[in-house]
């Protein structure tokens, strides 16, 4: 065994040496590209070799804020000098806190934290099946959850088995009952399909990993407006497309309509932190009685200090303003490329998706030729390329990003 007490700084290794030990030791449940990055700052991170690329990812949204925001930092070490973990079997005095700042930014009643955001979409399963019997009196153990195709709410059991992505569920049955999943953007058949026993209906405003999937306009008002007519409680997972990634705090701002759940995490600690949280009115948040659920860290005084901090700095330094004005830059950048490769380019605000028809070979190739050239990419669902980078960038780190996404996508490099 290794000296544990040895001085930390051993000699750096270089890149081929760092993948071999990720990939002789390390499960293999990705397939990331060959970059070994090794800081960060702003929308800017560094490889082993001294390399500088442009991050396009953000951690997928949960570097809202930029890598090591200096504020968020400074709250993260100065709370773990002062107390880290209580348990909730004692209160702390940054939970109430957390609470009441991040109620007043989402015009949330009550919250519920957790660590990450797979825990906040099983929490908030627990709570509506909870209502559901409790509140809207469907018959014990009936209750019905609708999802949609493309859907993308975490790697639990119960989550996967709504999920329609086959490898996300194979070889991973069986699966948690109680759930339908359902066109995306079918109004009317979503109309068709609830039920009495129906208790919620739960959807990104805009699907991430299913490929950057925006609904049709007023989709979502008139999903709205069937959950007050069937008293269906209305959940939007806002842990991607929430805190500012579409240019508003919460993309269902664009909708204009109101959630009777929200799910945030990831950039709710500017990649500092695990934290994530179930925001809620009254009503279905209630049912929740001592005992009835709980977490070791969720709550604990570290998290929300970083993310009292990391709600604050995205307020108080624009960045969800920035989003608004420079995703629509961004955007009419990547849509004036020509190329006869894309398919097409959408997005909202930083939240963009570079769609390439399935001739071009798949985005894989794309992103390796990106990373090439000091842009990191993720493809996702084969052939589409996402781009979402920290909400901070400016327009001169857009205009460097095109000059180089645009002789790969034109197929010159
Ligand atoms: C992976 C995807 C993105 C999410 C939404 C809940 C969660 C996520 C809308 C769960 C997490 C992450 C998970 C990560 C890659 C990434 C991802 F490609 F998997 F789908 F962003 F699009 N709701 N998304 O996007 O949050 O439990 O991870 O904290 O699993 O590979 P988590």
């Amino acid at each position: 065994m290794n000296d544990w007490n040895a001085a930390t700084t051993e000699a750096p290794l270089d890149t081929a040496a760092y993948i071999a030990l990720e990939e002789q030791y390390g499960a293999h449940n990705y397939h990331p590209l060959d970059v070994v990055l090794t800081r960060g700052r702003g929308v800017w991170v560094w490889d082993v070799d001294g390399n500088k690329y442009l991050d396009c990812l953000s951690a997928y949204s949960a570097v809202n804020q930029g890598h090591c925001h200096p504020r968020i930092i400074d709250a993260l070490v100065r709370q773990a000098q002062r107390l880290t973990l209580t348990s909730r079997a004692f209160r702390n005095d940054q939970l109430g806190l957390f609470y009441k700042e991040v109620c007043e930014l989402t015009n949330s009643h009550m919250v519920l934290p957790m660590n990450s955001g797979a825990e906040a979409v099983e929490s908030v399963i627990k709570a509506v099946r909870k209502w559901g019997y409790r509140c809207k009196g469907v018959p014990e153990g009936r209750a019905e959850i609708i999802g949609f195709t493309n859907n993308f709410h975490g790697r639990t059991i119960t989550i996967v088995g709504f999920s329609t992505e086959r490898q996300y569920q194979d070889g991973f049955a069986p699966f948690t009952p109680g759930f339908r999943v359902l066109p995306f953007g079918d109004f009317e058949a979503l109309e068709r399909a609830v039920t009495p026993e129906t208790v919620a209906i739960l959807a990104e405003p805009i699907q991430g990993e299913g490929g950057i999937i925006i609904p049709p306009a007023g989709y979502f008002r008139r999903v709205r407006e069937l959950c007050d007519r069937e008293r269906i409680v209305l959940i939007l997972d806002e842990i991607q497309t929430g805190l500012g990634r579409t240019g508003k705090m919460l993309a269902e701002e664009h909708e204009g309509i109101v959630a009777d759940l929200t799910l945030i995490g990831k950039a709710l600690s500017g990649g500092v932190y695990p934290i994530s949280a179930v925001l809620s009115n009254e009503e279905v948040l209630g049912v929740f009685q001592p005992g009835d659920h709980g977490s070791t860290y969720g709550g604990n005084p570290l998290a929300c200090a970083v993310a009292r901090t990391a709600l604050r700095v995205l307020v108080e330094e624009g960045m969800i303003e920035n989003s608004a004005r420079l995703g629509p830059y961004f955007l009419a950048g990547l849509q004036s490329i020509r190329s006869p490769y894309i398919r097409e380019v959408r997005g909202r605000g930083l939240m963009i998706g570079v769609e390439l028809h399935p001739e071009a070979g798949g985005a894989r190739p794309f992103c390796e030729r990106l990373r090439a050239r000091g842009i990191l990419c993720k493809d996702t669902h084969q052939h589409i390329i996402r781009i979402a980078p920290p909400l901070v960038i400016t327009r001169d780190d857009i205009d460097w990003a095109l000059e180089r996404i645009a002789p790969v996508l034109e197929g010159r490099e």
